[in-house]
């Protein structure tokens, strides 16, 4: 009884005496720690007869309580006490310039395109994406290149190292390819726009080995070639922003549209500007896929992203669409905020 009592008020004392939560955890451990005067009181509890355990386990325990709580209201108090003592100290000068906050840029390239799959988004189409390593038969068989067709070394293609089971490959040439597996895979209805980077090995100021394409691809039954002119219609009136932009469809040739043609826009001061190639998509290209073109038509059109995007913002260059050079970017790109 005497020994609890004493045990408590010296605690206590101690506790009230700590100036330092290093001073606290020291009393803490020399009443309640594992060879602690309170720990060492329950261990001989042991030796006790069973009514004196009874009463003084129970005076022990509320010893404990009280000391545990004494412990964790000062080191509450101490704790506070020192984050006070560092505010004080700390001064924060409020007059100091912000640093410049260096917010991320959109690459024209990249808003342009979602100004692409919104304005065909909109329309009905969804996005197809396709390998950059292609097979041969996506890329130029299915799409009725001929085998010795001049094409195929016209198009500067770069080939790769054969695939283990012998396939041909190639970086591809258009994403004409998606369009194909998407015929493959599916029936029509099909209604795509495929998008993604291409591959020719050529340099100069309106060409890079490596540029983006968009396509459009729909099959239908009854598809013609209003629709076709329709849908490009829409496309670069809404693209150029423009709703009496005048376009010019001129006879052309693919070897996957038949027939084909090529579409030029009115530019600023009366030129004409070549902007994209299209056509009802060819009977072999159809039957390649698996799709009989006694039942089903396409259309489809092909537009370099690069130069559409170098149109529409007066970029000269496209070699500097490449040159991750900031200040450019800086100039050209566009807020993150404003991608829709
Ligand atoms: C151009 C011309 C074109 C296509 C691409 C196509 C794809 C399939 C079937 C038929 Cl799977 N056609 N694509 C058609 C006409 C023109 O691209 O000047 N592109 C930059």
């Amino acid at each position: 009884m005497d020994t609890i009592g004493q045990l408590k008020s010296q605690v206590i004392r101690e506790v009230e005496a700590t100036s330092s939560l290093q001073e606290l955890e020291e009393v803490r451990v020399k009443a309640l720690g594992k060879k602690g005067h309170l720990t060492l009181l329950m261990k001989d509890l042991g030796q006790k007869t069973p009514e004196e355990r009874k009463t003084l386990g129970a005076e022990l325990n509320v010893l404990k309580d009280a000391l545990t709580q004494a412990l964790d209201l000062k080191k509450v108090k101490l704790e506070t006490e020192t984050i006070n003592a560092k505010l004080g100290k700390e001064t924060l000068d409020i007059t100091l310039p912000p640093r410049p906050d260096q917010k991320g840029i959109v690459h024209p390239l990249s808003h342009a395109l979602d100004e692409v799959i919104r304005i065909f988004g909109q329309m009905g189409f969804v996005v197809a994406e396709g390998p950059d390593i292609e097979e041969d038969f996506f890329n130029f068989t299915a799409l009725n290149f001929p085998p010795e067709h001049p094409a195929r070394q016209e198009h500067d293609t770069f080939y790769m190292p054969p695939s283990p089971d012998g396939q041909p490959l190639l970086l591809r040439t258009h994403t004409s390819p998606v369009q194909i597996r998407t015929m493959t895979a599916g029936e029509p209805p099909i209604r795509i726009i495929s998008t993604g980077r291409t591959y020719r090995s050529d340099y100069d100021a309106t060409h890079s080995p490596m540029f983006h394409q968009i396509e459009v691809l729909v099959v239908d039954t009854k598809t013609h070639m209003g629709h076709l002119k329709g849908c490009i219609e829409e496309f670069c009136r809404l693209f150029f922003e423009d709703p009496n932009l005048k376009l010019r469809f001129r006879p052309g040739f693919f070897p996957f549209t038949e027939p084909s043609a090529e579409v030029d826009i009115m530019w600023k001061d009366g030129k004409w500007l070549e902007i994209l190639g299209c056509g009802m998509v060819h009977p072999n290209v159809l039957r390649n896929c698996n799709i009989d073109p006694d039942k089903y038509q396409g259309f489809a059109v092909g537009m370099g992203l690069d130069r559409v995007t170098m149109l529409k913002y007066g970029i000269d260059d496209l070699r500097l669409f490449y040159e991750t050079d900031l200040r450019w970017l800086n100039h050209y790109g566009f807020t993150p905020e404003a991608r829709g």
